[in-house]
C-alpha cells in the first residue's frame, strides 16, 4: 500500500533518521524506496523523568504500562499508529501527477517517514502490550483508508486525497493535527511513548513545511495569473491556474475535517487521559499549574437555535484547548499566504472557516453553519454546499490541469510557482529522483 511507481528503478534523494544523539539525527542520500531504513528511534532519555501533569504530578514516569491504564493507553497508541499508514494509502497515487521532481521527492519523503511513524507505534504495541499489542499491530495492517468493511479509525483518514492541492492541504492541516497530538502524547507518563513521539515531531516539521509552502506557491502562481488577467478571477482558470475561490473551498474542507480530529469539545475521555497522566496538553511546561482541577473553559454552544456560553471544567475541555492552539497556528499560515496575495496588489483574502462549519464530531455536528459560523437551514446548506466545499466540477477542473507528471527537473507545472530553494542546500531543479541506468 506504499506509493505507486518510483519503487524499483528509481533512486530518491531522501532524509533518513539515524539516531537521537547530538551529532545530528538524520542524513541525506540517494536510496531506492524499498531500501529505505525504518529505524526505531526514541528521543534521548531524560534521567529521573517525572510525571508532568494530572493527578500523579511529580511521581516517576512509567517505563512499563500500569495494568489499570492498559486499555486507554493501548487505544491512544492504536489511534495514533492507525493514521500513519492511512496517510500513505491516501497519497499513494500522487506520484503520477507530480508538479515537479522537487515535489515528487517531498511526497516520497513524507510517505517514508509516515511509514516509520507506523513502525514506531507498532514497536510500542509489541514491546509494551504483549499479545494483544501484537494482535492490534496486525489489525493495523488490515484496515485500509476508505475501505467499506475495514476503514481507518478517524474520519479524515478515510477522505480521498485526490490531487496535489488536497495533498498540500492535508500536510498543512491534517499533519498539523498530528503535530499537536504528538505534542500532547510526548507529555505522557508512559516514557517509551513520550520518547517515541518526541522523535517523530522532528520529522513532522518538514511535512507541515511541504503543506504550507506548497499552498503558498499555488497562491503565488494564482496571484501572478490574476495580475496578468487584470484581476479577473475567472481568467485564472483560463490561464491554467487554480482560482482563489477553489483554494478557499479546499481550505474549508481540510481545515474542518482536521478540526474533527481533536475529538469532542466536552470529553470525559480527554479528562481521564489528563487526570491519569496518559495524554497532556501541548507544551505542558509552559503552564504554571499542572493539575487543571480548578480551571474552567467558556464554550460557545448552539442550542434551541441560539448561541449560548457554557462554562465547563477545564479537564473536560482538553480537546478544545488543544484545538485552540492548533487554530492559532493555522491562522499564522493563512496570514502568510495573504501577504503574498497582498504583494500582488490584489484585495481578495483567504481565511479559515469558522470552527462550527462542516463539523462531523462534537457539539456543532448536528447543525449546519456557513463558513463564517452563522447557522443556516439544511435547505440552505444543500443549496450552498458547492460554493463552500469543493464541487464535482472543481475536482474535474483540477484533474484536468494535473493530468500528467512533470519529470524534467527543470520544469514546474503551470499551476504552481517554483520554491525559493531546494532541499538540503541543493537548487530546486536538482535531480532529486533519478532513474537507475
Ligand atoms: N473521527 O471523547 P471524544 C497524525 C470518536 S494525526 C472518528 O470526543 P476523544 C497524522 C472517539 O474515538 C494525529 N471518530 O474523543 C497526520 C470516541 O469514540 P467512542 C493522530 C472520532 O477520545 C497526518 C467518540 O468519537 N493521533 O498523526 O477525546 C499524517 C467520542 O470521543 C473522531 C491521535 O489522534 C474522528 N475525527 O478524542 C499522518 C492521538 N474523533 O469511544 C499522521 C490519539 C473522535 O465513542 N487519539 N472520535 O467509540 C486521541 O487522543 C483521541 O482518540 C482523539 C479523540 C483526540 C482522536
Ligand atoms: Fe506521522
Ligand atoms: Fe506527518
Amino acid at each position: 500500500m506504499g506509493p505507486e511507481g518510483f519503487q524499483d528503478s528509481h533512486q530518491v534523494y531522501l532524509r533518513t533518521a539515524i539516531g537521537a544523539d547530538a551529532e545530528g539525527w538524520s542524513h541525506f542520500a540517494f536510496v531506492r524506496m524499498p531500501e529505505y531504513r525504518w529505524g526505531i528511534f526514541l528521543a534521548a532519555p531524560e534521567p529521573h523523568r517525572q510525571i508532568g501533569f494530572g493527578d500523579f504530578t511529580g511521581a516517576p514516569a512509567w517505563q512499563e504500562v500500569p495494568g489499570e491504564y492498559r486499555n486507554p493507553l493501548r487505544r491512544l497508541v492504536i489511534t495514533q499508529g492507525d493514521t500513519e499508514p492511512a496517510s500513505v494509502e491516501q497519497q499513494r497515487l500522487l506520484g503520477h501527477s507530480c508538479p515537479s521532481i522537487y515535489d515528487l521527492r517531498n511526497l516520497l519523503q513524507v510517505n517514508v517517514e509516515e511509514g516509520r511513524h507506523l513502525w514506531a507505534m507498532v514497536h510500542i504495541l509489541h514491546s509494551c502490550f504483549g499479545r494483544d499489542g501484537r494482535e492490534e499491530a496486525e489489525a493495523m495492517l488490515e484496515r485500509r483508508s476508505s475501505s467499506v468493511d475495514s476503514p481507518r479509525i478517524l474520519a479524515a483518514f478515510n477522505e480521498p486525497v485526490r490531487s496535489w492541492l488536497d495533498f498540500f492541504m492535508f500536510t498543512m492541516f491534517t499533519d498539523r493535527d498530528g503535530k499537536f497530538q504528538l505534542l500532547a502524547l510526548s507529555e505522557s507518563s508512559l516514557d517509551p511513548l513520550s520518547r517515541a513521539t518526541r522523535f517523530m515531531l522532528q520529522e513532522e516539521a518538514h511535512h507541515m513545511f511541504v503543506g504550507e509552502s506548497g499552498i503558498m506557491r499555488v497562491v503565488e502562481r494564482t496571484a501572478e495569473l490574476m495580475r496578468e488577467a487584470k484581476g479577473v478571477a475567472e481568467d485564472v482558470r483560463r490561464g491554467g491556474g487554480i482560482d482563489l475561490p477553489t483554494i478557499q473551498k479546499h481550505i474549508n474542507f481540510w481545515y474542518s475535517v482536521s478540526l474533527d480530529l481533536f475529538g469532542g469539545e466536552i470529553s470525559s475521555n480527554a479528562a481521564n487521559y489528563f487526570a491519569n497522566g496518559l495524554k497532556g496538553r501541548a507544551n505542558e511546561a509552559r503552564y504554571t499549574e499542572h493539575r487543571a482541577l480548578e480551571g474552567i473553559y467558556s464554550l460557545e454552544k448552539f442550542e434551541g437555535g441560539r448561541l449560548t456560553v457554557e462554562e465547563i471544567p477545564l479537564r473536560n475541555a482538553m480537546n478544545e484547548a488543544l484545538r485552540d492552539a492548533y487554530a492559532k497556528e493555522c491562522q499564522r499560515g493563512v496570514d502568510r499566504w495573504n501577504k503574498v496575495i497582498e504583494s500582488y496588489g490584489i484585495s481578495d483574502r483567504l481565511f479559515l472557516p469558522h470552527r462550527r462549519f462542516n463539523r462531523g464530531i462534537g457539539i456543532y455536528a448536528q447543525d449546519h453553519f456557513d463558513p463564517r459560523g452563522n447557522p443556516v437551514s439544511g435547505e440552505e446548506w444543500n443549496q450552498k454546499r458547492d460554493e463552500w466545499l469543493p464541487s464535482r466540477s472543481d475536482h474535474d477542473y483540477i484533474d484536468s490541469i494535473m493530468n500528467q507528471p512533470i519529470l524534467d527537473p527543470n520544469r514546474m507545472a503551470h499551476w504552481i510557482a517554483p520554491p525559493k530553494r531546494g532541499i538540503d542546500g541543493k537548487p530546486w531543479n536538482y535531480e532529486y529522483v533519478r532513474t537507475e541506468d
